[in-house]
């Protein structure tokens, strides 16, 4: 084959060997031989759905799916990972370069949990993806007004928080505008209404989307896998089906506060400069949190957290 000039693009689709890039507006089937090094320090690492990368395309291909030859992934400015099991550090950068991540979470059914909520934040700041809270199912709610001042915990945190209803159309708009021209993935929970709302922001693409769902999940615990849609705003968005489980296993126990941004604000104001604001005295966070500067409950979701990380070490 006849190979020339090198173009650039994105991965949005992985199909077995081949990968789908988008680059000036088009879609390319790519492929890849030998080993290529990641510019930077991860070498030799597959790319994933989100990477940017640089390839060879075919010359003299008439045809719109002409195959390109990945020659290099760029420098990854996010990270979407999971722990791949307990016991271990061991993770699976499943996306890359994402924007934002959504997570949905209903009212009820199921019911909201503050902690899960958490720990996918959690997932986001150490992926370096910024989330996205979305309290779905308000139309459920009997207090909307005491739902949007629990959740202020996390506006005041600097996160931005969203309340919608999918049943009845209600806060899609704003959602919408977030994900112009971004790259987005939901998540949540599985019943709080991921589908539902990607069909209120684009009708059919849950069709599209549900069908990659149904081809890759067939076991639980193997799914891992999403592509990005391009939504007609502008823009890409993929959804998690098969991501039940927000594990974060690999992350460092003394490392995990970094990743709690409300205990950011006292850095070195701990007694010990190794404080992880479990047991030690002298804790500035302990502290903030008697003071209510720091949320309980936030506090409470670290410490479980923690208690996790020990038990895997
Ligand atoms: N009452 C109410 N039900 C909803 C809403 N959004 C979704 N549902 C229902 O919740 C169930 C799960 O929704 P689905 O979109 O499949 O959730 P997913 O698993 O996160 O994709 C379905 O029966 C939906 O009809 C909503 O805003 N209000
Ligand atoms: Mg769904
Ligand atoms: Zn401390």
């Amino acid at each position: 084959m006849n190979f020339d000039e090198i173009k650039e693009g994105f991965v949005i689709r992985i199909k077995g060997a081949n990968y789908y890039i988008v680059s000036e507006g088009r879609e390319v089937k790519c492929f890849l031989r030998g080993k290529f090094r990641i510019s930077g320090d991860r070498d030799k690492i597959l790319p994933v759905v989100g990477d940017s990368v640089k390839f060879r395309k075919q010359s003299n291909s008439k045809s719109v799916d002409y195959a390109g030859l990945i020659v290099s992934v760029e420098e990854r400015k996010s990270v979407f990972a999971r722990s791949t099991s307990f016991g271990t550090r061991r993770e699976k950068i499943l996306g890359a370069n994402l924007d934002y991540i959504f997570l949905v979470h209903s009212v009820i059914e199921p019911v909201l949990s503050l902690r899960l909520i958490d720990r996918m934040i959690v997932a986001a700041e150490y992926g370096g993806i910024e989330p996205v809270v979305c309290i779905n199912k308000i139309d459920l709610s009997d207090d909307l007004g005491a739902l949007k001042k629990e959740l202020n915990l996390y506006v005041r945190m600097g996160y931005k928080v969203l309340f919608c209803s999918a049943i009845e159309g209600k806060g899609i708009e704003p959602l919408r505008e977030l994900m112009k021209n971004k790259r987005s993935l939901m998540a949540g929970p599985s019943g709080a209404g991921k589908t539902s709302i990607i069909s209120k922001l684009q009708p059919n693409l849950e069709f599209r989307i549900s069908r990659v769902s149904a081809k890759t999940g067939k076991g639980r615990h193997t799914t891992s896998h999403f592509e990005l849609h391009p939504l007609s705003s502008g823009g890409y968005l993929g959804d998690t089906p098969g991501i039940r489980e927000f594990g974060v296993n690999q992350i460092e126990k003394n490392k995990l506060h970094l990743y709690f941004r409300d205990f950011c604000n006292f850095p070195d104001d701990c007694r010990f400069s190794t404080c992880v604001h479990d047991h030690e005295p002298g804790c500035a966070v302990k502290e903030a949190v008697k003071d209510g500067e720091i949320s309980e409950k936030r506090y409470d979701s670290y410490i479980k957290m923690l208690r996790n990380l020990s038990r895997n070490e």
